[in-house]
């Protein structure tokens, strides 16, 4: 069987076995779309009013829920109602670092309750193994899945080399909850050792960082094309911001509109040319 990422998003879907994985790849296929809009904007309005925009255009919406100064319940109904209308998956950026019991009630509980809402949300690997025992009592009997960050998109990042070898390494031992990783490139078989039995494995690569008309900014932001990610390196998920709704405090929506086409439309192209290298 060739590498996962010379599979089709729908071939993968039937394989995998987490549940939220499993939703996202089959939304992709049928959606054909691999863009995630990464909505960081502080006011729910403008919150609900671009993923209503992206909405037909996304395969999942990525939050930072923590960033609305406006929020209240009615954000997570309304951002729900929308993932129905729209057909999309929700994943909060959270990126958990704590031990695994304080995670556990930071998942859970305080105001945002994020895993009552959230299909995916992401961890370091800092903490080690126990951060994925925490998360996962809660976020497993719900069906949820936990994406690892064994890369990161800022200049001078500390996650690499054997770090980002521990950290796949970590994700190997748990794929029932784990499944995948936020990085630059595939990460199959990386720090893999002869006893690890990686032929199954299959871990979804989402990758932050993409623009097309910018190459980074001001605060150590480094963006690559989506061709470059997708089809060069690999990834399955493009993870855009400001690429789509700029940074102007006047939403531009017809402008919103056609920039998530425009991205929707390059992570598709590049994804179908590299499934078609397929042997
Ligand atoms: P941008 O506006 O496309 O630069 O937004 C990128 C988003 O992805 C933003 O929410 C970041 O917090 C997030 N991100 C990132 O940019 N790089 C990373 O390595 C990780 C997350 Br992890």
């Amino acid at each position: 069987m060739s590498s996962p990422h010379l599979q089709t998003y729908e071939q993968r879907a039937k394989k995998h076995g987490n549940p939220a994985a499993r939703k996202l790849l089959e939304t992709m296929e049928r959606k054909k779309t691999n863009l995630s809009v990464s909505v960081d904007v502080t006011k729910k309005k403008d919150f609900l009013a671009i993923i209503d925009v992206v909405g037909p255009f996304v395969c999942l919406i990525k939050t930072h829920i923590d960033i609305i100064e406006d929020f209240d319940q009615t954000v997570i109904e309304h951002l729900q109602e929308l993932s129905v209308k729209h057909d999309f998956l929700i994943f909060e950026d959270r990126k958990f670092a704590d031990i695994g019991n304080t995670v556990a009630l930071q998942y859970s509980s305080g105001v945002y309750k994020i895993s009552s809402w959230a299909h995916l949300t992401n961890a370091h690997a800092v903490p080690g193994p126990s951060i994925i025992t925490g998360l996962s009592s809660i976020g497993l009997p719900l069906g949820r899945g936990l994406i690892l960050l064994s890369e990161m998109s800022s200049k001078g990042a500390l996650t690499t080399g054997s770090y980002t070898e521990d950290a796949v390494r970590m994700a190997r031992s748990r794929r029932d909850f784990v499944v995948g990783f936020i990085a630059q490139k595939r990460m199959d078989g990386i720090g893999a050792i002869e006893a690890d039995d990686v032929t199954e494995e299959d871990f979804l690569v989402l990758a932050p960082g993409v623009g097309l008309d910018s190459k980074g900014d001001a605060m150590g932001q480094q963006y690559r094309t989506p061709r470059e990610v997708v089809l060069e390196s690999g990834c399955d998920v493009i993870i855009v911001g400001r690429g789509i709704y700029g940074k102007s405090d006047q939403l531009d929506v017809e402008n919103v509109r056609k920039q998530a086409e425009r991205y929707r439309q390059e992570g598709w192209s590049a994804y179908l040319e590299r499934v078609s290298l397929s042997p």
